[in-house]
């Protein structure tokens, strides 16, 4: 306890150290400057390489950069309302936010992960999950949408998270363990009776659409990460844990005392082969599956019951424990499959654990003891080599595809290159500062990229002019084609970029959407020419069928609505142009403005409160004439009977 407590006060120490700035910061002058820029420089007009995808962490956003140059070029809205764009005001997406907790405008996205076949990036989709209320969700790369939500029930800060090498299944683990189901007792009697649940979605080969398989009910430890075997490990999924004290109180201290946790490996060929043969106890629970639907646009929420639990200490040859030295945090498996780092965050060494020293030790039964019913591996057994004194605080690790590994410390403040077939360290950059996760291209697959890397700090201090007391944080791009890294760039991003993906543009830019097809537009609600549009009234619900087109709207002129109505605009862009959008806005709304894609329909409810006449225009520069696209709405009291009637140019 005491030598524990020493050691956290001198990681502590070293911590602070480090926030409070170093004189190096990195800045590189004369002609090494000059050529950094020239290798970030991408020319007006021309394209960057790859496209990264970055997590926006609490802002519950994912956004888009352009890699090498930094530009980013979109926020993907996810599990946040964003009024830029009406995701989650708007009444198509709304739904998506719907969770058993209700309406949840708001999330914290952490992993995310680029579909794969054969263990290669696909670009089809992104899977990300969320830290909250847990959630895991799918975006859509034609249309850079976000067209799927799925509620995980039974879970509590789904953090740990990976998908499998030909995307047959996501994983998203708890962060915080509760008891399972749910129900109210004393938090002092956590220990043996909270759970941690690991729960493993399937996914859809063809329209990558999710649900939940099973859900493994771990021990009630913390799932920090999980990376997915590839190759010869494929089946498995290397989970990390920490707090194996099962504390429930000031845990930077008590979660610390054992010498180790865990790697926890788990075979879930095996739990699917117990499945199928009808393994596995129902448990009760209620959670939301949010799809937007790929021709009309609109999501609709459905509330699910029910998810298949399955007891791992009842399937033998399911899941082994590695034990993994001082509260891991990253755990990370290399191009091959055959090495897995678990970085104990508290650790002076870096552990590399051999898949196939794994397999040997749990054939020869080569065991330590046992977690709650399920064996513990020799260490010794399963260790495939020690990385010495890489550095302080050790995170995560990713891989460049040429036997090189990349790791970051947090509390030293560096990314470290070493080499998987010796263990010894090749390099060390320091990054400023304080940097978490990092990211190469591909890194997290079978086939990476290793031409950049990208350092996501999640302290930025005196790298940009100041912004009052917060400064975005930064992402930091390195060269890593040579023997030594190159820092070449900072650039502030959104949120917190908890972790990234990137990609070779050119696998996913030819199938990027330019526009909707009108005549594909299935909405409901959807009117395809002016001579279409209309208003209906029935009772207080008001519905105006409304086209946009450059540079007005049809109707443009409407009377008979009264105070106390629904109305509901169902807004058709009838543009069929790439990168026409047109926008909606109504003087009053309390809602965010629709932005309305060529092609596709949106829908705003507005509830007028006051007589008058209220003007409603489009809010995205559309043409030389986008100032005068407008209309009007004459509101007239509730008992009065004004008739119903709309008009474009008097007709
Ligand atoms: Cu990605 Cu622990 Cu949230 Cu590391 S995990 S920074
Ligand atoms: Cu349409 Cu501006």
């Amino acid at each position: 306890m005491n030598k524990l407590n020493s050691i956290l006060s001198t990681f502590l120490l070293a911590m602070i150290m480090v926030s409070c700035g170093s004189d190096q910061t990195g800045k590189q002058s004369g002609a090494l400057s000059g050529n950094a820029a020239e290798r970030v420089y991408v020319a007006p007009g021309d394209h960057d390489e790859f496209y990264g995808f970055f997590s926006g962490g609490f802002s519950g956003q994912l956004s888009v950069y352009g890699l090498p140059s930094g530009r980013m070029l979109k926020v993907i809205p996810v599990f946040s309302q964003d009024a830029e764009k009406g995701y989650g005001y708007n009444e198509e997406t709304k739904p998506m936010l719907n969770t058993s907790y209700g309406f949840v405008p708001w999330g914290d996205l952490h992993h995310l992960d680029i579909s794969q076949t054969n263990g290669e990036l696909d670009g089809r989709w992104i899977f990300t999950h969320e830290n909250n209320t847990p959630r895991v969700a799918r975006i859509d790369l034609t249309t850079f949408e976000t067209v799927e939500i799925l509620e995980i029930p039974n879970s509590a800060g789904n953090h740990s998270f990976a998908i499998t090498e030909n995307t047959e299944y996501l994983i998203a683990g708890t962060r915080f363990s509760v008891p399972s189901p749910q129900k109210d007792m004393s938090i002092e009697e956590m220990k043996g009776n909270f759970k941690g649940p690991l729960t493993f979605v399937k996914v859809d080969q063809e329209s990558g659409g999710m649900e939940i398989a099973f859900q493994v009910i771990m021990p009630g430890f913390s799932f920090d990460l999980a990376h997915p075997g590839r190759n010869a490990s494929h089946g498995w999924m290397f989970a990390t844990t920490y707090n194996s004290e099962e504390a429930n109180t000031l845990m930077e201290v008590n979660s610390s005392q054992n010498d180790k946790d865990f790697i926890a490996a788990i075979n879930w060929k095996v739990i699917e082969e117990y499945v199928a043969n009808g393994g596995g106890t129902r448990m009760t629970a209620n959670y939301a599956h949010n799809v937007l639907d790929h021709d009309t646009h609109v999501a609709t929420s459905t509330m699910k019951q029910g998810i298949l639990t399955v007891n791992p200490s009842e399937i033998p040859g399911a899941v082994f424990f590695m034990p993994t030295p001082k509260s891991p945090h990253g755990c990370d498996v290399d191009p091959t499959g055959e090495y897995i780092v678990g970085s104990g965050k508290l650790a002076a060494e870096l552990t590399v654990f051999s898949y196939s020293k794994m397999i040997k030790a749990i054939e020869e039964k080569n065991f330590d003891g046992e977690v709650y019913g399920m064996p513990i591996l020799n260490y010794d057994a399963v260790l495939g080599g020690v990385v010495r004194e890489p550095g302080l605080g050790p995170l995560h690790t990713e891989f460049d595809g040429k036997g090189n590994a990349y790791t970051t410390f947090f509390i030293s403040s560096e990314v470290v290159k070493w080499s998987l077939s010796d263990y010894q360290v090749i390099d060390r950059k320091p990054t400023y500062y304080s940097v978490g996760h990092l990211m190469i291209p591909g890194g997290n697959s079978r086939k990476p990229f290793g031409k950049y890397l990208v350092a996501m700090n999640k302290i930025t201090k005196d790298r940009y002019l100041p912004t009052g007391p917060e400064m975005n944080h930064s992402a930091q791009l390195y060269d890593i084609s040579g023997d030594k890294m190159e820092l070449l760039l900072d650039f502030p991003t959104i949120g917190e970029p908890h972790y990234a993906a990137a990609i070779p543009a050119s696998i996913i830019k030819e199938n990027s959407k330019k526009i909707f097809r009108l005549d594909e537009n299935a909405h409901p609600h959807a009117v395809k020419r002016e001579a279409d549009t209309r208003v209906e009234r029935k009772g207080n619900d008001v519905h105006v069928y409304m086209t946009m087109v450059r540079s007005h709207f049809s109707p443009d002129n409407i009377e008979g609505i009264k105070v106390g109505d629904n109305v509901y605009f169902h807004v058709t862009n009838l543009e069929q142009d790439f990168d026409v959008p047109h926008g909606f806005a109504m003087l009053g709304a309390n809602t965010a403005e629709l932005l309305v894609m060529p092609g596709g329909t949106k829908t705003m409810l507005w509830q007028p409160k006051r007589e008058g006449v209220w003007p409603l225009y489009c809010t995205d520069f559309c043409s030389a004439l986008h100032q005068e696209m407008q209309g009007y709405v004459r509101v007239s009291p509730a008992n009065s009977n004004v008739a119903l009637s709309w008009s474009l140019d008097g007709d």
